[in-house]
């Protein structure tokens, strides 16, 4: 039987869904969307715009009174100062507008600056993950646990590598990949830092680490997570990975492994 939900986490859940619908039938046709660029390498394109727009509506329907922090439009100051979305429509648009259907949808929500619940939906596989602090972590009703192997050497990890703009940090990067490939089961790099951190909650991963990404990447996955069991701290080994855009996730065994490895 699936495990009763919050109504919080049912309005979230409810939400990823509803722009999903309309993410999917996008991700059908992607040849016919518009796409601009943001940045170097950053792109953006109508599907992405539209789920969030989605997400805005649903949410502000049931809790009118919460702000948000958005990727694609202007943050939303709400009159509720304790309680803010932090969201990314889709994250992983590089692999959706290649056709790679490896993307999701991540609603994570501050409680006074601190994660306390997330939502991760990858629309192509169905699989929804959510967290709420203290509550436990889920995917499709089953309860989450991090991964209990014990040694690095039997662990799979994550990262996301520098692209076109993100280079500049490049050498050290590669000196981090370098220790870890050498001494781990293998590292991955699918290019969505949501799953990337729901696959750790879910014990496919044993660690994930990455930089040079924003609140919206992550807010979500780090509630996921810590529910899960797993540390999550920034690449200082600090907790101000919303601030600095760091992060290193990994299981209670791993994360100090990991940590010395790539600090
Ligand atoms: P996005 O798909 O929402 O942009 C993968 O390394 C992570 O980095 C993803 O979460 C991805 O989110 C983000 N990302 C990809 N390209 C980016 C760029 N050029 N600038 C900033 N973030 C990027
Ligand atoms: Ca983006
Ligand atoms: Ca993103
Ligand atoms: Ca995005």
């Amino acid at each position: 039987m699936a495990h009763p939900r919050s109504a919080l986490l049912n309005v979230m859940t409810a939400a990823a869904q509803k722009a999903a619908r309309r993410l999917t039938r996008d991700f059908g046709e992607v040849e016919n969307l518009q796409v601009s660029k943001k940045g170097p390498a950053d792109f953006v394109s109508n599907a992405d715009k539209k789920a969030e727009d989605t997400l805005v509506k649903e949410l502000q329907k049931a809790r009118p009174d919460y702000g948000f922090i958005l990727e694609e439009a202007n943050n939303i100051e709400g009159k509720d100062s304790s309680n803010t979305w932090v969201i990314d429509p889709l994250d992983g648009t590089t692999n959706f507008l290649h056709g790679i259907p490896h993307f999701a949808i991540s609603i994570g929500l501050l409680r006074d600056g601190e994660p306390f619940a997330g939502v991760v939906y990858n629309p192509i596989t169905d699989e929804m993950f959510w967290a709420e602090k203290g509550q436990g972590a889920f995917l499709n009703g089953r309860r989450l646990r991090v991964s209990a192997r014990a040694h690095l050497s039997e662990g799979l990890f994550a990262t996301g590598l520098p692209f076109l703009g993100k280079e500049k940090d490049g050498e050290r990067f590669m000196q981090r990949v370098n220790a870890v490939t050498t001494l781990s089961a293998g590292v991955r790099r699918f290019g969505s830092a949501a799953l990337d951190l729901a696959y750790v909650a879910a014990a496919r991963y044993d660690g994930y680490w990455e930089s040079g990404l924003q609140a919206w990447d992550i807010a979500a996955g780090i509630v996921l997570v810590r529910e899960a069991g797993g540390f999550v701290t920034d690449m200082d080994g600090k907790r101000k990975m919303l601030e600095n855009g760091s992060v290193i996730a990994a299981t209670d065994k791993m994360h100090e492994p990991l940590f010395n490895l790539i600090k």
